[in-house]
């Protein structure tokens, strides 16, 4: 009679030892799906991010003045729209326009060090700002004051 119910508790600890094991499969199968699942999820948040970045690219409405002696625009990603620009050589008239969604601050730079007075600012998508500048023929930079703005840093050939 004693010998039974020691028999039963062997095999139900033996069953459950197969039943956790079971349960430990079954868990780490179940970890294995749901992990791509996560990573479909981020994808997703990428995707829809980037969608968001796409739809602010297109041009904002804002229109460029004749007669304009030198035209940058700041465009997403952190960069002007050329990475070299061409004036001619006296008072010239720069117009800056802003197709991205942060603000720019746009000087000109030779040897690294700021040139004139201009300082034009865009705040926000489809800003434009303007002023002149006087510059000898040389090669001049075209910065952003903005930190971590460091690309926006182009090359400007007066002649
Ligand atoms: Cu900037």
């Amino acid at each position: 009679m004693s010998a039974e119910p020691t028999r039963v508790t062997a095999r139900t600890g033996i069953a459950l030892i197969f039943a956790s094991r079971h349960l430990y499969i079954l868990f780490m199968l179940l970890k294995r799906r749901l992990r791509p699942v996560s990573l479909v999820g981020v994808t997703c948040g990428s995707a829809l991010l980037a969608a968001c970045g796409g739809a602010s690219s297109s041009t904002p409405d804002y229109s460029v003045p004749a007669g304009v002696g030198l035209v940058v625009k700041a465009v997403p990603n952190i960069r002007w729209d050329a990475n070299t620009y061409t004036a001619s050589a006296g008072e010239i008239d720069v117009f800056l326009a802003n197709d991205d969604s942060v603000k720019h601050v746009l000087v000109v730079l030779q040897d690294d060090k700021v040139v004139g007075d201009l300082e034009l600012v865009v705040n926000d998508r489809g800003d434009t700002d303007r002023g002149t500048i006087t510059l000898d023929a040389g090669e001049y930079s075209l910065y952003c004051t903005i930190p971590g703005h460091g690309n926006m840093n182009s090359v400007l050939t007066v002649s």
